[in-house]
């Protein structure tokens, strides 16, 4: 994708301003609930920037007023599990959790439902203020399911997931922080550009490194200690036949910032 180009998705706005992207989830009049378009759409807007080696970091946010208020329940009302089982929604979401740059959650308002799991998966969360962060699924007699009951314990512990599974009720920006849920809480009209600027942070690293930075922490959250280990070290020597660890380097000894090519 060209420079600071607005491509055209119908419930998403992307915006390439490289090394950086942003991706707007973009139905303010349903508070950007999640159809199963608006997920193919980010699905599709991810691969691309994935692909595209000028983009270094993805901003993911609704917006200034909501991030998103859950899975759309207009489409999912009559459906029967049958129905649910065929459409493979879990394959569409999980091509999001594979992103393989830094991808940085910016919540304003509700991130609600499959709008919470959606900013779980990201890599980092900038709240603002106004945020608030829950899974009302028990509300409408389902469980969450885009991972809701897997990402919140491993984060913030099995009490505080059960108080939002079972009761239903969201915790503000300030909660989620204490939790660990969120890296930072930000006044809510900052929340965009704060995200934007550790966006353009995590963007100035040599790229490969944050990638293997990345599979290895997740790796975490599925594997035993010494696979997890083992991982992490084949990663560490690999990284030794990048050109990026030469500049890194001889950057630190030569005293002078490195330059990343990502190769
Ligand atoms: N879906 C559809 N429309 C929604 C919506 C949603 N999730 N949330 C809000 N809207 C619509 C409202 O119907 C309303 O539309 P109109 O009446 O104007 O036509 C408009 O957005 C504004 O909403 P409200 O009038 O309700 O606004 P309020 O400020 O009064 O309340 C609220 C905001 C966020 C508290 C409230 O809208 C609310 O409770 N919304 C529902 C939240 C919710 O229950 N979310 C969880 C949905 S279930 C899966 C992956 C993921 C999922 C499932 C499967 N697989 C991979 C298998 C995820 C499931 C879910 O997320």
């Amino acid at each position: 994708m060209a420079d600071d180009t607005a491509v055209g998705y119908e419930n998403i706005l992307v915006e390439v301003s490289a090394p950086i992207a942003t991706i707007t989830l973009n139905r303010p009049k349903v508070l950007n609930a999640l159809s199963p378009d608006l997920i193919r759409e980010v699905n599709e807007a991810l691969g691309e920037l994935d692909a595209d080696s000028n983009v270094r970091a993805v901003v993911l946010t609704g917006g200034a007023r909501v991030f998103a208020a859950g899975a759309d329940i207009s489409d999912m009302a009559d459906r029967t599990a049958v129905d649910q089982l065929q459409r493979d929604q879990t394959g569409r979401w999980a091509g999001i959790a594979a992103f393989s740059k830094p991808l940085i959650a910016a919540v304003n308002g509700y991130a609600l439902g499959g709008g919470c799991e959606l900013a779980l998966m990201c890599d980092l969360i900038i709240a603002g203020d106004s945020a608030r962060l829950g899974q009302p699924e028990i509300n409408l007699g389902i469980i969450p399911g885009a991972g809701g009951t897997q990402r919140w314990p491993r984060t913030a512990g099995k009490h505080a997931a059960m108080e939002v599974m079972l009761l239903g009720a969201p915790v503000t920006a300030r909660r989620a922080y204490e939790l660990g849920l969120v890296n930072k809480v930000v006044p809510a009209e900052m929340t965009i550009t704060a995200a934007q600027r550790i966006a353009r942070q995590a963007a100035e690293k040599a790229p490969l490194a944050a990638r293997m930075a990345k599979e290895a922490v997740l790796k975490a959250f599925e594997t035993p200690l010494a696979e997890g280990l083992a991982v992490e070290r084949k990663s560490f020597y690999f990284l030794f036949s990048t050109e990026d660890q030469k500049e890194g380097m001889h950057a630190f000894l030569e005293k002078r910032r490195g330059v990343f090519k990502g190769k």
